[in-house]
């Protein structure tokens, strides 16, 4: 139940997250659910937020965009200068840092003195190892050696993106400065949250969870939090019943595509893919969207060996390519080899999704007067 003392402290909580009461709950629900939490979960994280035990966060920036710092820009649950200056102690930070040169490396060296073994190291961006790792360096020092430097005393080290979780886009065949992951260079476990961009839910869940149990979630054998990576994206996919009925686009901008029907023969990669962006979404779950939903295949940014490396076919060759049969079945979880396809089953997933507050989405573009012997298969 909601705690006296978090009930005592309410006027402040909604003064430092600028949120009502309501909404603060409702935020911590929300992280609750998308972490597959027990009901009661929400609680627990509620008073770990309102306690202001705030980690501190070094987060560094390598071969990348700034697409995951962007994404975390975007979300809206709290808002990202919420997260910043109630739930994080973001102590060092190159894109949103006022300051620059050596003030900049002087704050992160004292926050890596003040909280050492305490702090939580992010790391945004692929590492280059090829000839000594010249090619990034900050500071006049390489990303290797800074890597190395800030993950030797950090509590726990989370690699945001596909970039730090595996090398990603830098890392594209023929990978000229030997692009790497995260946990590839210190040889250990890190949590990672692919995605190029990853979903900002995710990463402020996998945070909220470090804050409210004092531990990192449940991973995956890629580091991966299973909470957000256990389901493949055709799994959820809003047009999967097209995929079924082998209703495909052929083209973009054709009747099929402008119906919603399946992108596999645009080379979509759902089938080969786990995240859960049909069921998160981006930029919100109310009003939010994903690739596949705005009509452009998934190019399997969340895995290794497939985002960035699979080679995208000509377009006559992926029309031509039929679904392989043997897709893990629609209930079936990563690595457990379970299949479970009973309909009284697949109700009790979609009963379970529903109450865990995610969105299931129907059967898109299915209009009273379309006709389904569209474009097939
Ligand atoms: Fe960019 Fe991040 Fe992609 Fe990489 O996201 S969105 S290139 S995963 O490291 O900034
Ligand atoms: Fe699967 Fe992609 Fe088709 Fe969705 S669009 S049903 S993920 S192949
Ligand atoms: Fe990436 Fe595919 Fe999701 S491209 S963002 S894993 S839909």
């Amino acid at each position: 139940m909601y705690d006296d003392k978090i009930h005592a402290n309410e006027v402040e909580t909604e003064h430092r997250f600028g949120l009502s009461r309501r909404d603060f709950l409702s935020f911590c629900a929300a992280m609750a659910a998308t972490m597959g939490l027990p009901k009661g979960a929400e609680a627990q994280i509620a008073q770990a937020i309102a306690a202001k035990q705030r980690p501190s966060v070094i987060w560094l920036h390598f071969q990348e965009c700034t697409g995951c710092t962007e994404s975390l820009l975007r979300s809206e649950h709290p808002a990202i200068e919420k997260l910043i200056l109630d739930i994080i102690s973001l102590d060092y930070h190159e894109t949103l840092f006022a300051a620059a040169g050596h003030q900049a490396e002087a704050a992160r060296k004292a926050a890596m003195a003040k909280h050492k073994g305490k702090y939580v190291l992010v790391v945004e961006g692929a590492i280059p190892v090829k000839d000594g790792g010249i090619y990034c360096k900050i500071g006049g020092q390489t990303a290797l050696d800074m890597l190395k430097e800030c993950a030797a005393d950090a509590a726990a080290v989370i690699a945001i993106g596909s970039c730090a979780s595996w090398g990603g886009m830098p890392s594209t065949p023929p990978n000229p400065t030997g692009s790497s992951g995260v946990g590839e260079i210190l040889g250990k476990t890190v949590v990672t949250i692919p995605g190029c961009p990853p979903n900002p839910y995710n990463f402020l869940s996998t945070v909220v969870h470090f804050l409210t149990f004092g531990a990192l979630p449940a991973i995956d054998d890629k580091g991966r939090p299973k909470f957000a990576y256990s389901r493949l994206i055709h799994e959820n996919c809003e047009r999967r019943a097209h995929f079924d009925a082998g209703r495909f686009a052929m083209e973009f901008g054709d009747d099929g595509h402008r119906k919603g029907y399946c992108l596999y023969k645009l080379g979509c990669k759902g089938p080969e893919t786990y995240a859960n962006c049909p069921s998160i979404l981006f930029g919100g779950v109310d009003n939010g969207s994903w690739p596949v939903g705005t009509g452009h295949p998934c190019i399997g940014c969340t895995e290794k060996g497939i985002g960035f490396t699979k080679p995208i076919h000509a377009l006559a060759e992926l029309q031509n390519q039929r679904p392989p049969v043997g897709y893990p079945r629609i209930v079936e979880e990563q690595g457990t080899g379970a299949s479970l396809a009973s309909s009284a089953l697949l109700v009790g997933v979609a009963a379970a999704a529903a109450g865990a507050g995610y969105k299931l989405v129907g059967n898109l573009g299915r209009d009273e007067d379309e006709d389904d012997s569209g474009k097939q298969g």
